[in-house]
């Protein structure tokens, strides 16, 4: 039996994967109402093919519990969060839950770390906490590390599909955990060892977040000599060698916003170029507050209450909010104290911040500018409620003629 510890947006998937390959599986959370739901048949969040894929693992027997269960296999899928201020992961989840683990399992079990890591946090947290409460690593208990790659929005495909590192002390150890996830993964499975692993991961995700901050950058460079970024950058990604990203109103999610900062806090003299992208890309809600403030003056609008923010999500078609740059901005409009700004999105259901809606038809007629802050397919495809309506588009998803961009 596999005890899949955590479920969030990465452990939930995977312990339904697992179950519906004929796997035996029990979901562990610590969190009772997760638990609860997730019993009664309900999930904990949206995300395409989700449901098709718990009703496969229910069928399949998948169990949800409170408990650690003894077994011989452990995934654990806990969060990382990142302190603020010194930029450096804090791995006291995946502490707690080994510390867990190691008191229910069997002789022998493989602990596998899917949570995000910085390099260096099994041999600096892990291996100690499992030596000093007596445990012989490689022979009472086996280490692996294996980040996980999936893409909210397309979590289910991607899981099947992606490439996977699996990252090991032993050979033997990482062919074993191989095979378990090549039950239901297609790509190619690379073994490794844990370092390299917890390294790849980090760095995938700030290849991202630099170039991402390039296209800031760009946009940043262009506006402020009237040039059209992405006709700029269409023309440049013809060029076989070259493929810039999209410049947007900052970077949310709890990956590519944060992973990056733990090179710059474990590495500040040497992660230069990351430390100026992540300073980048968060700077830009500011960007784009100062880009309403002077969209409001060249339209005469003076009260932020005829201003509306679409989208609170950190990207399209998602219902996480995490790290989000539209709640980044609102953070930065009431630290100028200034208030008053609307905001709605289709996929965020209770009321998170102030003067929300819940109805795009209310939010529309209550505003005279509107900010697209995400590029939910809602907004793609009913432009013409906009209408009339003066438009500051950060995505490049409206073709209303008039509209402003970044
Ligand atoms: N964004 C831009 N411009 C772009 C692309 C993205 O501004 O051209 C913004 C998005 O709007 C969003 C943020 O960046 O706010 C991040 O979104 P994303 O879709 O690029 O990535 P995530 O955070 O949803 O997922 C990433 C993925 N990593 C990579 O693509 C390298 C995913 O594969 C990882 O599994 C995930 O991080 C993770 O858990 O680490």
């Amino acid at each position: 039996m596999i005890n899949v510890i955590g479920l969030g947006y990465i452990g939930l998937p995977t312990a339904l994967m697992l179950a519906s390959h004929g796997l035996k599986v029990t979901g562990t959370d610590i969190n009772l109402n997760v638990v609860e739901k997730l019993r009664k048949g309900e999930l904990t969040f949206q995300e395409k093919g989700l449901p098709e894929l718990f009703q496969s693992a229910v069928e399949g027997g998948i169990i949800f519990s409170a408990e650690y269960q003894k077994t011989d296999v452990y995934i654990v899928s806990v969060p990382t969060p990142y302190d603020k201020f010194s930029k450096k992961v804090d791995p006291q989840y995946v502490i707690r839950a080994v510390r867990a683990v190691l008191e229910v399992c069997e002789k022998g079990a493989v602990i596998v770390i899917e949570s995000t890591v910085s390099p260096g946090t099994t041999d600096r947290h892990i291996r100690p906490e499992i030596e000093n409460a007596g445990f012989e690593i490689g022979r009472d208990v086996h280490l692996v590390h294996a980040p996980e790659r999936i893409i909210p929005g397309n979590m289910v495909h991607e899981l099947l599909h992606n490439n996977r590192t699996i990252g090991a002390d032993s050979q033997e150890i990482g062919e074993k955990v191989k095979k378990l996830y090549a039950s239901f993964c297609e790509g190619e499975i690379v073994v490794t060892d844990i370092r390299t692993a917890e390294m790849t991961k980090v760095v995938e995700n700030t290849f991202r977040a630099v170039n991402i901050a390039f296209a800031n950058e760009l946009a940043k460079i262009c506006r402020h000599d009237g040039m059209d970024v992405y006709e700029i950058i269409r023309i440049c990604n013809m060029h076989p060698r070259v493929n810039i990203l999209n410049p947007g109103p900052g970077v949310g999610g709890h990956c590519i916003s944060v992973d990056p900062w733990f090179l710059v806090g474990d590495y500040p003299g040497l992660a230069k170029v990351i430390d100026e992208s992540m300073k980048t890309n968060d700077g830009m809600p500011d960007f784009v507050l100062n880009r309403i403030y002077e969209v409001m003056r060249e339209n005469s609008i003076t009260d932020f209450e005829r201003v509306g923010l679409y989208g609170l999500t950190y990207k399209e078609n998602v219902d996480d909010c995490r790290e989000s740059p539209t709640l980044q901005l609102l953070e930065s409009q009431a630290r100028h104290l200034a208030k008053g700004l609307k905001v709605y999105d289709p996929y965020v259901k209770k009321d998170m911040v102030e003067n929300q809606y819940h109805n795009l038809g209310a939010f529309i007629t209550d505003i005279d500018l509107i900010v697209i802050m995400v590029g939910h397919s809602e907004i793609r495809e009913h432009q013409d409620l906009l209408a009339g309506k003066i438009i500051l588009d950060t995505r490049h998803v409206i073709s209303l003629p008039g509209t402003v961009r970044l």
